[in-house]
């Protein structure tokens, strides 16, 4: 069988910059800045967060005034010798070994890149809600100003920029870099927390960290009237913590630490739609939120930790952690200053080289990454989870949307002349129009929509399943990727196209849609006719479909990314997470 003559419409693709150019990146985005973070109290009250700065050194003061009159009273004098907030379990190693140094420095600067694109991903959709809809005025936190009363704004108007030595990489709507490093760096994150746990358990540093008894609840209270009334426990962390480390120290280590990394996999579509009766519960909007208040612990611990370790005795503590040695000479602290250079070079240095290098990144994240997202991909959900009540009052727009004479031609005839060409590497070529589309066997799914943006909805689709069109078509055995494109330009000009695997396209869940909520889709949401993978993030659903192309391999298409925002915003083609 001769193939087809490349469809005219790949005339038209832009390949996307290697670079990043302030001024036309994303489409030409102006710049506009986060705000304060914002909460919402009652219906539509907003307390600036600002505020809890002067108001914590307030309530700080006053627990001080309240913990030295505490220390007077006999019967508080009692219940802290009763709990004197320190037991050293007799089975508990000595000391800190190397490799514990060594991780604790390889978490430290992890965590600056994953804390600060972590941030960067916020922005990109600068609010926070607990229930799965994400319908403006309901967020509980934002980090901008309202949505504005505009029908079509888009999620990506709606994208806030950062500082850059804050953001990673600051700039606004650059979610696909900021992802690759909080994605990638997470994989390492995460690699570095299991050797952590596995060492912890086989040299018995756990029981250093792990409380043991109940005692240490009463034990921490003894200690905090310590610290608050300002005589300071006694330190010698190289041979026990007290019981108010023990449980900060357990808690990030086996609390937040795990919870940040489920709340992440929550935000995963893939996952999402295959577990419902985790994501009923956990949402991707409780996860997104939950991840972000785990953000918050480690900020407090950050900070409470490093105020102690630097006036609990300060050169001995350095020695500990960067040395492995217990001392009050300088060779901690020197270690330390090498340390604090290393993250102060890389944090200095990542934005910058993003900025010049996205492929780089794009590359190196994905080569992170990419393995757990190809894993994800093969993840099939079965449709009917969710119900015609679960559907989102509120819907975001985003994209580009068409602008063409072609466009409105067909639009004005109430796409009377829209014929979808479906063409490649098939058996059966093929033009259908509306009507014949329509005469196909309906395929309905009530389904959540993920936004790589962090926003998510719920909507019922009709139109065709994609194993319906696979049987008209019969691709051929050499089709791996299937290229969706749009009557509408992406941002920075040429078609909008999105490659997906061919073997998702038998799942469930993937499906042609020109119906949305009953209603014709409309021309926000892709008229006359849309993708759906459920499998994948909001930006792989192509609206607007001119054509499908059957290929071999993306590579020679457009930019070779896999996809519009994929060439031009350095995103990744397979986004199960
Ligand atoms: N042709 C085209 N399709 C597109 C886009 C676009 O810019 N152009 N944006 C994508 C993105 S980022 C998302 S989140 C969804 C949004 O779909 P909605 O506007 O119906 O919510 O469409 C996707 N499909
Ligand atoms: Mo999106």
């Amino acid at each position: 069988m001769a193939t087809d003559p490349r469809p005219a419409y790949q005339a038209r693709l832009e390949p996307g910059e290697n670079t990043i150019n302030r001024s036309t990146w994303a489409g030409g985005i102006p710049p506009a800045r986060a705000t304060a973070p914002h909460v919402r109290i009652g219906r539509e009250r907003w307390l600036n967060i600002l505020w809890l700065l002067p108001i914590g050194f307030v309530m700080l003061i006053t627990a001080i005034a309240v913990a030295k009159g505490l220390r007077n009273m006999p019967a508080v004098q009692d219940f802290m010798s009763r709990y004197p907030g320190e037991h050293r379990d007799p089975r508990a190693p000595v000391g800190m070994p190397g490799w514990l140094d060594w991780q604790h420095f390889f978490n430290l600067l992890l965590m600056t890149f994953i804390i600060r694109s972590g941030i960067q991903i916020l922005a990109d959709h600068p609010r926070l809600y607990w229930t799965r809809n994400s319908t403006p005025g309901k967020e509980w936190m934002r980090i901008s100003k309202p949505v504005p009363d505009d029908a079509l704004w888009t999620a990506k108007q709606d994208s806030v920029g950062l500082p850059g030595q804050l953001g990673l990489p600051g700039i606004r709507h650059s979610i696909g870099l900021a992802r690759w490093w909080h994605l990638g760096m997470d994989t390492l994150w995460l690699l570095n927390g299991v050797v952590f746990y596995i060492l912890l358990f086989l040299t018995g540093q756990w029981r250093r960290i792990l409380p043991t008894s109940w005692d240490v609840f009463p034990g921490s209270v003894t200690v905090l009237i310590k610290y608050l009334s300002l005589d300071w426990p006694l330190e010698h962390g190289w041979v026990v913590y007290n019981d108010l480390q023990l449980l900060a120290y357990g808690f990030t280590v086996f609390v937040a630490a795990p919870a940040a990394m489920l709340a992440g996999l929550g935000m995963s579509p893939a996952l999402s739609t295959r577990f419902r009766p985790v994501s009923k519960v956990l949402s991707i909007q409780a996860a997104r939120s939950l991840h972000f208040l785990v953000l918050c612990w480690f900020l407090i611990f950050i900070l409470i930790h490093v105020t102690l370790v630097v006036t609990t005795g300060a050169l001995r503590n350095f020695n500990h952690i960067f040395a492995s040695r217990d001392s009050d000479d300088w060779i901690g602290f020197g270690v330390f200053c090498v340390a604090m250079i290393v993250v102060i070079v890389c944090w200095v240095a990542a934005t910058p080289f993003t900025i010049r290098h996205p492929r780089i990144v794009q590359r190196v994240g994905f080569a992170l990454i990419g393995p757990a997202q190809r894993l994800f991909e093969h993840v099939d959900a079965k449709p009917g989870e969710y119900s015609e009540k679960d559907i989102s009052p509120y819907f975001w727009h985003n994209g580009t949307y068409p602008d063409s004479d072609a466009y409105r031609a067909l639009q004005d005839n109430g796409f009377a002349d829209y014929r979808l060409r479906i063409s490649g590497l098939v058996d059966n070529p093929v033009d259908l129009s509306l009507e014949q589309l329509r005469a196909l066997p309906r395929h309905e799914q009530i389904t959540q929509h993920f936004c790589i943006q962090g926003w998510s909805g719920v909507a019922k689709w009709g139109g065709v399943s994609m194993r319906t069109i696979m049987d008209l078509v019969k691709p051929l055995p050499e089709a791996k990727w299937v290229v969706f494109y749009s009557l509408a330009e992406g941002a920075d000009g040429g078609s909008y196209y999105d490659a997906h695997a061919m073997e998702q396209m038998s799942h469930h869940l993937v499906m042609l849609a020109f119906d949305m909520n009953d209603q014709p889709l409309s021309f926000g949401h892709g008229a006359p006719l849309r993708l759906r993978n459920e499998n994948q993030l909001g930006f792989k659903q192509v609206k607007w479909i001119s054509g499908i192309d059957f290929v071999a391999h993306f590579a020679d298409i457009g930019g070779g990314y896999g996809g519009y925002n994929e060439d031009h915003e350095f995103f990744g083609y397979r986004q199960s997470i």
